[in-house]
């Protein structure tokens, strides 16, 4: 209850900031995109992480204010990067299921695409299996409409969820993203090497974008450009970092 308690002072209080992670292309070796993350810095000055807030915002139904704070928010960031001349950039945002089923997310997300003035191309939204396999009307239908205004979809730790894999086909997603796992255990177990492989390959077939997450070493990129994954993203590039940090990566990494 506290925490509860705490996150609507939080919202209203403007402690909400977010932080940002490069997602590298490995064909130039470019930064292809940006993810947003959400973090919570309190009134102490702590830190606190999405993992420690989210759920509890999910379950207060909090979390649909704080997914319309973080849409805006990615949104007016974009623009002012793009206004610096970095006009290809794309950011990716986290949806939660209960945001995707009740937060009226076509609205949000069109108002904030022309409050900022920003093509929809350049906004991706990172769904977790959750969200896809309710596959009720409701839920494709959101789906059809976002693609039809033109912002990209990607599944978020790929891998994880459910076995279902007939909405790969049915919905129009752009992107995969394989969970950090597999990539964690590439050169500890033979299974998720094969697991990681798979994945790149099922996802070429649907002609869909590739990701892995996690990448934390010289030996896991190497794998991941060997097995043709399209992009990386982790530590070994960058951890995720506050805005005024990207302008220099940007510089470094191009
Ligand atoms: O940085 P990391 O500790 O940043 O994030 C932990 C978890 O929180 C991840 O599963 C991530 O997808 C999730 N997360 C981060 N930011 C957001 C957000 O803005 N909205 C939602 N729904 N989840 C987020
Ligand atoms: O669930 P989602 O993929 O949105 O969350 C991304 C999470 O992964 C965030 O918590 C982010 O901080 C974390 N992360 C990003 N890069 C790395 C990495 O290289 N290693 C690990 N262990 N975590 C990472
Ligand atoms: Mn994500
Ligand atoms: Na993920």
């Amino acid at each position: 209850m506290r925490i509860q308690t705490d996150l609507h002072t939080a919202l209203k209080n403007n402690e909400f900031l977010l932080h940002y992670q490069p997602q590298i292309r490995l064909s130039d070796g470019r930064i292809s995109g940006i993810e947003a993350l959400i973090r919570w810095q309190n009134a102490d000055g702590q830190m606190l992480s999405p993992s420690e807030f989210i759920p509890i915002a999910e379950q207060s139904g909090l979390i649909i204010q704080m997914g319309q704070w973080v849409l805006r928010e990615a949104c007016r960031q974009l623009a002012a990067w793009h206004q610096q001349g970095q006009t290809q950039l794309v950011v990716a945002v986290n949806l939660s299921s209960h945001q995707f089923r009740y937060g009226n997310i076509v609205e949000t997300i069109s108002s904030a695409l022309n409050d900022f003035g920003l093509p929809p191309q350049c906004l991706e939204l990172e769904l977790t299996e959750s969200i896809l396999i309710q596959d009720t009307e409701s839920v494709i239908s959101t789906l059809h409409t976002l693609k039809h205004i033109g912002v990209k979809l990607a599944i978020d730790d790929f891998g994880t969820g459910y076995s279902s894999l007939s909405y790969l086909k049915r919905l129009s997603v752009d992107k995969l993203k394989i969970d950090k796992s597999f990539i964690r255990d590439l050169h500890k177990d033979q299974d998720s090497a094969e697991i990681v492989r798979a994945i790149i390959q099922l996802g070429h077939i649907l002609q869909l974008t590739v990701i892995a997450e996690g990448v934390e070493t010289e030996q896991q990129l190497a794998f991941l450009t060997d097995s043709h994954c399209d992009e990386i993203q982790g530590y070994l590039f960058s951890r995720p970092v506050a805005a005024e940090h990207i302008p220099e990566i940007l510089a470094r990494i191009g």
